[in-house]
């Protein structure tokens, strides 16, 4: 596969290279084959080192299992398509495999992407850990293993280890790590330091891993070398490849071919080996030396059923391989992405039996081998089939069961009145709270405690989603106010006794925290381990498209330390799992309590939404919408939810406060408005205006928080609005309204009109999701535009004709982040525009201190709509008079530029 991608036709000077990595196949081959062909089932999920893709897709070709998405077999000519098509694009009319693990892959089933080394082996642990959860949950799950192939040098990720105790403590039995262990990597030979580390890596590994729990299995040996270790004087030969030998001497050796000199070598360093090399032929010490345990299929599949064997204990197979196993770059330093040439693969191919242009064959259907095969085959794609049709079993019973009270409303109705200044982290609290009441809250009123009320109308459909509602924190649950959701709820392997309580010293003030596995326990604790959560939000938000159990995972995490989880996040998005996780709190809005946190994961990635509101029902409203999408399947293109929430309280009533001003939302308004404080001639006092009932404008204004963004003061119908004179626009992004807000107020009292818009979500606005539509909200939703005010200028006129002159009305944004964020609005619509943002580092003070300091408070705003206002381009215009007189502003919806763009096609005229 790897040779052909390199040998297509139609390459083009300057194309990149294709490449690929026969060397790292060759070590796995055994591996794989035992998983394929042994050990796994159509149940289990297998997550392989990247660089054993076309292995993997080449076992499930032999096995006739590349499938379409309605699970129907490629024909053989289509599977030998997509043989060829490694590495190839495809517009969909072709099937081809990408370079590592994917999607479009036609063999995805029960995969994991891969590309990225060392989260995958983390991804496959969690997925046990959300298929346990599932079943204890009372949901149906297949029974399946876990397994993932890992390389040795990829075994040095620092995920796998933030990994590696946790999996032990959570007792995950049903996985299996298999490592690679080929003494190679990208670079060459791994040399490590056998002197201080007390042994090969092999060795550090294995007390590594058992110190932290983890059961270990080494498959050093093929039975070529246990036939040697036999003979006389074979102990000391199975002494020096497992103690003397340290991997660099190892691979130092496999690359001597003059076996005389070898022999020579090897006994001048080693004395002792001098009588066993004595009595053994060239060949037996050539291939003894070669016969590493990973290529042994039986004794790797023993080790895998023995792995199986452990059911509280995740296992490591430590596979001794050699890296280009069967090839010429056998060892060879430099073989990681090294090609075979065209005689090697002639000579590989004639080996097997296969002539001709023919690059691929599938064994002889009569042959035993391809009976066997055939058999296999069979067994495991009766067992994918089941797993499809439980999960569409699934699926028709939770949307059964979801709608049995009608459609998810809107709200929880989280009532925010009583509290003083509250904030978004602490709205997330008491949503999470509510939830995880009503999750534990009996429908059969019968079986109400003491303490619980009955659930509401409201309350009935959030039943099954609360149930589904998982949350977790990397050990700061408390502290982004998952409490509720965490006191007493916590899973985990029920290994201790309540000691506090026993002892009569229990806080219980604090959550409760020993684990336990009751139904009702559904917050999972972390270390201070954002990868691991990353990795296992992740996870969990695959089981809606595994197996249609949609368990609705949250995770939180201070914003900040979304980067040291970034890869694990981006992992997440491409795999297209349905996920929440909260960022809080965020950004510079946190000073004082973590001035080094200031950076904010204000990011792009496709099949992300993200979402900052303002205040506390617009939180309401964006989480009930995405659990409701993420139940319903609703959710394509923007499965990944991050919200980026604060501690900043606001006074929320001042959303209907300025909302109640804006002319859309006044009853029976006849003529233009005027600020009560600011009297304009000619305009009604706004006070004087009854507003529509709150409940009206509240449904709007969730249709409008739920597109992106809303205007919270809009100037529009008052009286001397005038655009391109004195009106800016204000995008402000989450708790940045409150100086967006003031900011207009104190360029109103200059005679200025800043509308301020409240961004929700900059994806949606001007981001990746706007983009999809040609930011139609933005331009049409919003009316923001690039309008030429035109009014009559001063200069002289001649005849019929005047000169005019014309303003755009400019922008202002203003984000707690980068600056990028909101400032491709001006470009958008083509008017000038000034960004503002955190350009430097934070320090400690008040956010009115600290927005200051970074010029992003209100004065910065008032000075940066000053300085659009007054660079906006005075643009002179010659018209006609009689063409002036016919000038109107043109309202509506704006031309698709394409209207305006010459066919692609002329038709040209001879
Ligand atoms: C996170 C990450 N870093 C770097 C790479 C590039 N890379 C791919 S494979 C590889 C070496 C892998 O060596 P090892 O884990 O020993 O596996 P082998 O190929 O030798 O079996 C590197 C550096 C990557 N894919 N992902």
């Amino acid at each position: 596969m790897i040779w052909q991608a390199n040998h297509r036709s139609d390459k083009e000077k300057g194309d990149p290279k294709i490449g690929g990595h026969p060397a790292a196949c060759a070590s796995s081959l055994h591996i794989m084959g035992a998983l394929h062909l042994m050990a796994k089932t159509g149940f289990d999920h297998i997550a392989n080192k990247p660089h054993a893709s076309p292995v993997d897709h080449s076992y499930n070709y032999l096995l006739d299992l590349l499938l379409k998405n309605d699970l129907t077999k490629l024909t053989q000519e289509q599977a030998d398509q997509a043989m060829n098509g490694l590495r190839k694009f495809t517009d969909g009319s072709e099937f081809v495999f990408q370079s590592y693990h994917s999607a479009y892959d036609p063999d995805h089933h029960n995969f994991f992407p891969s590309g990225t080394v060392g989260i995958p082996p983390v991804e496959a642990g969690y997925m046990a850990l959300a298929y346990r959860y599932a079943r204890e949950h009372g949901y149906e799950v297949p029974d399946a293993h876990f397994w993932a192939v890992c390389g040795d040098s990829e075994f040095r990720e620092g995920s796998m280890y933030e990994a590696v105790p946790d999996f032990a403590e959570r007792e995950i039995g049903s996985l299996t790590w298999i490592l690679d262990y080929n003494r190679q990597s990208l670079d060459g030979h791994r040399i490590t330091n056998k002197e201080i580390m007390n042994g090969t890596d092999a060795d550090r590994v294995e007390r590594t891993m058992a110190a932290n729990g983890w059961e270990v299995i080494q498959v050093r040996h093929g039975s070529k070398r246990l036939a040697l270790f036999a003979k006389k004087d074979g102990e000391t030969f199975k002494n020096f490849l497992e103690k003397k030998l340290e991997d660099y001497e190892l691979q130092s050796l496999l690359l001597v071919q003059d076996m005389k000199a070898l022999k020579k070598g090897i006994a001048k360093e080693h004395p002792d080996m001098k009588k066993f090399l004595d009595s053994v032929s060239d060949e037996e010490l050539y291939e003894g030396l070669r016969d590493f345990g990973g290529h042994d299929m039986i004794q790797l599949a023993q080790a895998m059923e023995q792995s199986k064997l452990s059911t509280r204990r995740p296992t490591i197979i430590i596979a001794h391989t050699l890296k280009g196993w069967g090839l010429k770059a056998a060892a060879q330093p430099g073989n990681h992405s090294s090609l075979p040439q065209e005689d090697e693969v002639n000579a590989l191919k004639a080996a097997q039996g296969i002539t001709g242009d023919t690059l691929y064959q599938r064994l002889d259907p009569n042959s035993a081998a391809g009976k066997f095969l055939a058999a296999r085959s069979e067994k495991i794609f009766g067992e994918m089939k089941a797993q499809y049709a439980l999960k569409a079993k699934n699926q028709e019973y939770f949307l059964k069961k979801l709608t049995e009270f009608g459609e998810i409303p809107q709200a929880l109705e989280i009532n925010t009145k009583m509290t003083s200044y509250p904030h978004t982290q602490w709205m997330l609290g008491q949503l999470t709270a509510k939830l995880t009441r009503i999750a534990n809250t009996p429908l059969d009123e019968s079986k109400l405690t003491d303490k619980q009320k009955p659930l509401t109308e409201n309350e009935k459909p959030f039943k099954l989603p609360g149930e589904l509602f998982i949350s977790m924190a990397p050990d700061v649950g408390t502290s982004t106010n998952l409490n509720p959701a965490m006191d007493g709820k916590i899973f985990g392997a029920p290994v201790v006794v309540d000691h506090e309580t026993d002892l009569g010293v229990k806080d219980h003030k604090l959550p409760d925290l020993v684990p336990g596995e009751e139904e009702s326990d559904r917050f999972l604790r972390f270390e201070i381990a954002e990868g691991n959560v990353m990795s296992c939000v992740g996870a969990f938000g695959k089981m809606r498209d595994i197996v249609g159990v949609p368990i609705i995972p949250l995770m939180t995490v201070y914003d900040f330390f979304i980067k040291r989880a970034l890869d694990q996040y981006f992992y997440n998005l491409y795999w297209k799992s349905s996920f929440i996780c909260v960022g809080t709190p965020s950004g510079v809005s946190l000073s004082p309590e973590g001035a080094q946190h200031g950076w904010k994961s204000d990011i792009q990635i496709p099949n992300q939404i993200t979402w900052e509101p303002f205040s506390c029902i617009e939180l309401d409203w964006i989480m009930c919408d995405t659990i409701k999408r993420h139940v319903m399947n609703d959710n394509a293109g923007r499965t990944g939810t991050l919200l980026r929430l604060v501690t900043r309280g606001v006074e929320q009533k001042d959303l209907l406060k300025y909302l109640k001003t804006q002319a859309r939302f006044k009853q029976g308004l006849e003529g233009q408005l005027s600020r009560a404080e600011f009297p304009v001639a000619g305009g009604i006092n706004e006070e004087e205006v009854a507003a529509m009932d709150d409940a009206s404008i509240l449904q709007t204004l969730r249709e409008e928080v739920l597109q992106g963004a809303y205007y919270l003061i809009d100037y529009r119908g008052y009286a001397g609005y005038e655009p391109g004179d004195n009106v800016v626009n204000i995008f402000a992004l989450g708790t940045m309204v409150t100086e967006g807000i003031k900011a207009s107020e104190a360029l109103l009292a200059r005679g200025i009109y800043a509308n301020v818009i409240a961004v929700t979500s900059q994806d949606l606005l001007c981001g990746i999701l706007g983009h999809e539509n040609d930011y139609d909200y933005l331009k049409n939703g919003l009316g923001i535009n690039s309008n030429l005010y035109l009014r009559k200028s001063e200069d002289v006129s001649t005849g019929d004709l005047i000169t005019v002159a014309g303003k755009r009305v400019p922008v202002v944004s203003v984000a707690d982040g980068e600056i990028g964020m909101l400032d491709n609005i001006g470009s958008l619509i083509g008017v000038r525009q000034e960004a503002l943002g955190v350009i430097k580092h934070s320090k400690c003070g008040r956010p009115s201190e600290i927005y200051a300091y970074h010029h992003i408070d209100a004065e910065a705003v008032v000075e940066a709509c000053g300085k659009v206002l007054a660079e906006t381009a005075l643009e002179k215009v010659i018209v006609s008079e009689s063409a002036l007189g016919a000038t109107h502003q043109a309202e509506g919806r704006t031309a698709h530029w394409t209207d305006l763009w010459p066919s692609k096609n002329p038709v040209h005229k001879h």
